[in-house]
């Protein structure tokens, strides 16, 4: 049995095993694009690369409309702008903080409700009770790629008369349907915005961008984040600098060609966590309920503390030693940082599903930062830590004695 590194022995990998390792598409590909660009001068403002992105991004969601941007905060940012949303914004707190900072950014009132303990995404019983006059929309996210209840949300949204928009950063190519980023053709006024950011499953190394079927809305949308723009001289409105550039449209079109050999690889590595972790007590692994619709570009434990002999904190404690730089994601919830956790609103907030899934979640490197043999190994040295957690225990409390 191998000596774990947190009791004296070797670390399990040389190099750090990431959570966000970015995907690289073929280099003689990115290379290639990169020529072309180089050869065509355009580097920006809604070149080729952006446009054709735009087109493969649309079709693959089913949607009308992709349009392009820098990143998924400022998509979203621009679209609840665009929406001309005031008052308050519903959404879960279980969830990345740039869905409340875009909100906040553009002067929304955050609303954070419960989620749900088996999928971690927002409860739409939640949301009805949080509806009020001053509601200007429902925020749902996309967690870990999996659909939130769009339906249930879709109704309650309708009833209310409350656009409905979803974060849906995590989920590209989740499905080819209209759900896969909660995007229904069949409701008004919705819009979905996915990043692709580097730890992303395609990344443009930045780069997010808004889906939806509203045709003025997404006119709005270009505009907006070319300074308001709307030909050579005339500017029509507001805007801002929220453009993608070239390369980063070149480098997620070049990634978008490998979505569906990503997600494959993606669902071997989650059927290896799945089974290698099979009866350890107190660790279960997070199973999307539709798990032919998600890209498996995260692999999520949850960790019992009732059940299993080791804390999540200790867990990752022992991972960091082995080189497995597991994450906590989303710790502690939205409503537990600032600026939102010293409002007064906070002081009365009351999430318990939030606060115990975010005191149980452990994100572990997943997709391209691990093979199939790397996971079997991780899963080894959990298997010996819960094993040894005596000893373990032992030597984490002395080190943070020392
Ligand atoms: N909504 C949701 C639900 C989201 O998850 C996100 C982003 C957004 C909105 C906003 O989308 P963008 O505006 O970013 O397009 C990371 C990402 O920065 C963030 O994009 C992502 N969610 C979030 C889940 O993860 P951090 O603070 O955890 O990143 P960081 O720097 O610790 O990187 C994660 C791991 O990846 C590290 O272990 C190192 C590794 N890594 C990272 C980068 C950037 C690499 O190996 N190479 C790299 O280039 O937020």
């Amino acid at each position: 049995m191998p000596l774990l590194a947190i009791l004296g022995g070797t670390p399990l990998f040389a190099e750090p095993r990431h959570v966000g390792t970015p995907f690289i598409p073929p280099r003689e590909l990115l290379h290639a694009s990169l020529d072309e660009i180089l050869d065509g001068r355009r580097l920006s403002n809604d070149g080729p690369f952006v446009r054709r992105l735009e087109l493969l991004l649309a079709d693959r969601h089913g949607v009308a409309h992709a349009v392009a941007m820098c990143n998924a905060t400022i998509a979203m940012q621009l679209l609840f702008r665009a929406m001309d949303l005031r008052g308050e914004i519903i959404m879960p707190a279980f969830t990345f903080v740039a869905t409340a900072h875009a909100a906040t950014w553009e002067g929304l009132e955050t609303v954070f409700v419960d989620i749900d303990r088996e999928t971690h995404c927002i409860d739409p019983i939640a949301v009805a009770n949080a509806v009020t006059a001053d509601t200007a929309a429902i925020v749902g996210v996309q967690l870990w790629g999996q659909p939130c209840d769009v339906e249930r949300l879709a109704i309650i949204s309708k009833n209310a008369d409350i656009p409905l928009i979803f974060d849906a950063a995590q989920a590209l190519g989740c499905d080819c349907s209209n759900h896969s980023t909660g995007l229904a053709t069949s409701y008004d006024s919705v819009a979905s915005v996915i990043s692709l950011h580097a730890t992303k499953i395609v990344s443009g190394l930045e780069g997010g961008a808004v889906l939806t079927n509203d045709d003025a809305l997404a006119d709005k949308l270009r505009r907006m984040r070319n300074f308001g723009f709307e030909d050579y001289d005339r500017v029509a409105s507001l805007g801002t600098n929220a453009k993608l550039n070239e390369f980063s449209a070149a480098f997620a079109i070049r990634g978008l060609e490998c979505l569906d050999d990503l997600i494959q690889r993606n669902s071997r590595i989650r059927d290896a966590y799945r089974e290698c972790l099979r009866d350890l007590p107190g660790v279960a692994f997070h199973a999307p309920v539709k798990a032919e619709s998600v890209n498996h570009h995260y692999a999520i434990l949850m960790i019992d503390p009732g059940a299993c002999p080791l804390t999540r904190d200790e867990l990752v404690k022992i991972l960091w030693a082995e080189n497995v730089l597991a994450r906590r994601y989303f710790f502690p919830g939205c409503h537990r940082m600032e600026p939102y956790a010293s409002r007064p609103a906070a002081q009365r907030l009351r999430l318990p599903a939030t606060d115990d899934v975010a005191d149980s979640v452990l994100a572990l490197p997943a997709s391209s930062a691990v093979t199939v043999d790397d996971v079997v190994l991780i899963c080894q040295r959990i298997r010996i830590a819960l094993e040894m957690h005596a000893s373990v225990r032992d030597s984490i409390q002395q080190a943070a004695g020392a």
